[in-house]
C-alpha cells in the first residue's frame, strides 16, 4: 500500500509560491513502519525565515489592507471554507500520506482529516462574527467622553507545531490566525511534514492572496529559533515539548513579543468501583493508546479504586458465623488490570495502513528508543510490567512498542511523573475520593483530566477539584473544534480553539474620544 501512495516533491511556499531553501537544503522522509526513507522535505534555514516574514508583513499592507487583514471577516471567510472544500475533495489522499509519514493508523487519520476541514470551516463562521463586532461601545463615567474598542489582528504571527497530529495541530492555530486577519509563517516538525505542505499546495489551488500563509519545513534550531526571536513577528503559538517551549518563551522575550504554548502532560484517568468495567477499560484505553500513545493530553496515569467488595449470605448454622462470604468480588482495581491485560492482547499492531490497525509504530527512532528507556528505567525503579514492555515479535522492522501497562509504582519514580509520549500506561490504586484527587494533581503538568463513574455528583467533586484546564467525564480525549483546550502550570498557558483560540490572534484597540466643546 505505501508504495502506492505517490509522495509530492515540494519546496516552501513562500508569498504563494513555492521556492527552494536558499541554502538548497532537505531532510529525508523516514517511514517509520519500514524505516525506509521515502522522499524528502526541505530544510529553511534563518535566511528563508527573513524572506517569508517580509512576505508576510508585505500581505497585511497590500492594497491598504484591504486584501486581508483590514478587510472584512466574510471575505476571508470564503478562503477559509474554499481550503476546507480542498482537504475534503483530497481525504483519502491526506489521510494515507499523515500514516505513512506519522504511523498514525489510517482510520485516525482520517478522522483527524475531517477534523482539519471542520476546524477550518467553524472558524470561518468566527471570522464572519468578527464582522459585527469590530467596533464595540464601551460606557464611560463621563459624558464628556465616547469610546469604543477595535479588534485587530496582531499581525505576523510565528506558527510552531509538533509531528503527532501533523495537519490538525497546524490548523488549530493557522485557520483562527486566518480568521483573525493575520498573516502567519507555519513552521512545522522535521519529523512529519508532508501533510502541511499540501496544505500550501491547497492555498495554492483556492488563490489565498500571496504572503498570507507561509510554510517553513525545517529544524528546529534553523528554522523554529529565528521565527521566535524575529523582530518582525509580533506574536509566536507553539505545541510540543517543554524543553523546546521554555526556549521559544526566552527568544520571544528578548524582544518581547506574547507567546502561547500548548505543551506536555501526564494526565491522569481516576476511575470508580461503580462503573461498568468494559466500557471504562475502552475509555482507559482509548485514553492512553489513541495517536500510538503519543496524544499530550494522553491519561497515560490511570488511578483506580482498590475495594474490597464482599457479599455475604446467611449462614445455614446456628452457631457463629451467621453469615458466610459468599464472594469476594474482588479487589476492583485487580479486576479492571485483568481486564485492561486481557484488551492489550487483542489491540492490532500492524502497518497503520493495514485494515483494522489500532497501533501503528512511533513517529520516530528517537522516540522508540526514549519509550523503551522509560520502561527500562520505571523496571530499574522497582515497577512491574503488567504487558507489553517490549518491540512486538511480529514485527521485525519500524519503530513500534508494544501496548504497556506498568503496575507497583509510587509517586517519586520517573514514569509516574514524566511525559512518555508513546503507549504506555501507568497505574496506581487509591482506596478513597480525597486520595483519588491528590494523587490525580501529584504532577508538574496540568492538561487533561478524566473520571470515570456513575455518581455524577462525585464527577462533578472531581471536575472542580482537578487541577487541570480539561476535564473528561465518563470519556478521554474527546475534542471540539468550539471549546477550549490547553493547560496550567508546566503544561503551558494560553487557549486553542474556541473562540478562545481566536481571540490569541486579535489586539484589542481602545479609542477614547473627548466630546465637549468645553476647555478640559
Ligand atoms: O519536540 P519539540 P520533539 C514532547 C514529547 C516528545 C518530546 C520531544 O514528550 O517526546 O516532546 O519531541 C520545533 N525553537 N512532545 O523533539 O522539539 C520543532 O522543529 C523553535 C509533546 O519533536 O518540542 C517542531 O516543529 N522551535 C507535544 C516543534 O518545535 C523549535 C508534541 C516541536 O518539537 C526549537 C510533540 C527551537 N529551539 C512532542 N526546537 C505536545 N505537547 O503535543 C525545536 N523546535
Amino acid at each position: 500500500m505505501a508504495a502506492t501512495t505517490q509522495i509530492p516533491c515540494r519546496q516552501l511556499f513562500i508569498n504563494g509560491e513555492w521556492r527552494e531553501p536558499i541554502k538548497k537544503k532537505r531532510i529525508p522522509i523516514i517511514n517509520p513502519t519500514t524505516e525506509e526513507i521515502i522522499g524528502d522535505i526541505p530544510a529553511a534555514t534563518p535566511e528563508d525565515v527573513d524572506v517569508a516574514v517580509e512576505a508576510a508583513r508585505k500581505a497585511l499592507v497590500r492594497n491598504g489592507g484591504k486584501d486581508w487583514s483590514a478587510a472584512s471577516g466574510a471575505h476571508r471567510a470564503k478562503y477559509l471554507r474554499a481550503i476546507a472544500a480542498k482537504i475534503t475533495e483530497r481525504k483519502s489522499q491526506l489521510a494515507k500520506l499523515e500514516s505513512l509519514d506519522s504511523g498514525k493508523p489510517l482510520d485516525e487519520t482520517v478522522w483527524d482529516i475531517d477534523d482539519v476541514a471542520g476546524c477550518f470551516e467553524y472558524y470561518a463562521d468566527l471570522a464572519e462574527g468578527l464582522d459585527k463586532k469590530q467596533k464595540s461601545p464601551i460606557t464611560l463615567p463621563m459624558e464628556t467622553f465616547k469610546c469604543h474598542v477595535l479588534r485587530e489582528p496582531i499581525g505576523v504571527v510565528g506558527l510552531i507545531t509538533p509531528w503527532n497530529y501533523p495537519l490538525l495541530m497546524a490548523t488549530w492555530k493557522v485557520a483562527p490566525a486566518l480568521a483573525a486577519g493575520c498573516a502567519a509563517i507555519l513552521k512545522p516538525s522535521e519529523l512529519a511534514s508532508i501533510t502541511c505542505l499540501e496544505l500550501a499546495d491547497v492555498c495554492k489551488e483556492v488563490g489565498l492572496p500571496p504572503g498570507v500563509l507561509n510554510i517553513l519545513t525545517g529544524y528546529g534550531a534553523e528554522a523554529g529559533a529565528p521565527l521566535s526571536s524575529h523582530p518582525h513577528v509580533d506574536k509566536v503559538a507553539f505545541t510540543g515539548s517543554n524543553a523546546t517551549g521554555s526556549k521559544i518563551m526566552t527568544a520571544a522575550a528578548q524582544v518581547v513579543k506574547p507567546v502561547s504554548l500548548e505543551l506536555g502532560g501526564k494526565s491522569p484517568i481516576v476511575v470508580f468501583e461503580d462503573v461498568d468495567l468494559d466500557k471504562a477499560a475502552e475509555w482507559t484505553l482509548f485514553g492512553c493508546f489513541w495517536t500510538n500513545g503519543q496524544i499530550c493530553s494522553a491519561t497515560s496515569r490511570l488511578i483506580v479504586h482498590c475495594i474490597l467488595k464482599l457479599s455475604l449470605s446467611p449462614s445455614s448454622s446456628s452457631l457463629p458465623p451467621y453469615v458466610v462470604i459468599k464472594d469476594i468480588s474482588s479487589f476492583i482495581a485487580a479486576k479492571f488490570l485483568d481486564k485492561l491485560v486481557q484488551c492489550c492482547k487483542n489491540i492490532k499492531i500492524s502497518d497503520p495502513l493495514e485494515e483494522g490497525c489500532r497501533l501503528g509504530p512511533v513517529v520516530s527512532s528517537g522516540q522508540y528508543e526514549k519509550i523503551l528507556k522509560f520502561i527500562a528505567t520505571a523496571k530499574s525503579e522497582g515497577a512491574s510490567i503488567l504487558c507489553g514492555g517490549e518491540r512486538p515479535r511480529h514485527l521485525k522492522k519500524g519503530y513500534f512498542v508494544e501496548p504497556t501497562i506498568i503496575s507497583d509504582v509510587t509517586t517519586s519514580m520517573q514514569i509516574w511523573k514524566e511525559e512518555v509520549f508513546g503507549p504506555v500506561l501507568c497505574v496506581k490504586t487509591f482506596a478513597n475520593e480525597e486520595e483519588a484527587i491528590e494523587l490525580a494533581n501529584d504532577s508538574q503538568y496540568a492538561l487533561g483530566s478524566a473520571v470515570l463513574s456513575n455518581d455524577l455528583d462525585r464527577c462533578d467533586r472531581m471536575s472542580r477539584a482537578f487541577h487541570s484546564g480539561i476535564v473528561w467525564v465518563n470519556c478521554s480525549q474527546p475534542c471540539f473544534s468550539q471549546a477550549p483546550w490547553g493547560g496550567k502550570k508546566r503544561s503551558g498557558f494560553g487557549r486553542d480553539l474556541g473562540e478562545w483560540g481566536l481571540e490569541n490572534y486579535i489586539n484589542v484597540k481602545q479609542v477614547t474620544q473627548y466630546t465637549s466643546n468645553e476647555p478640559w
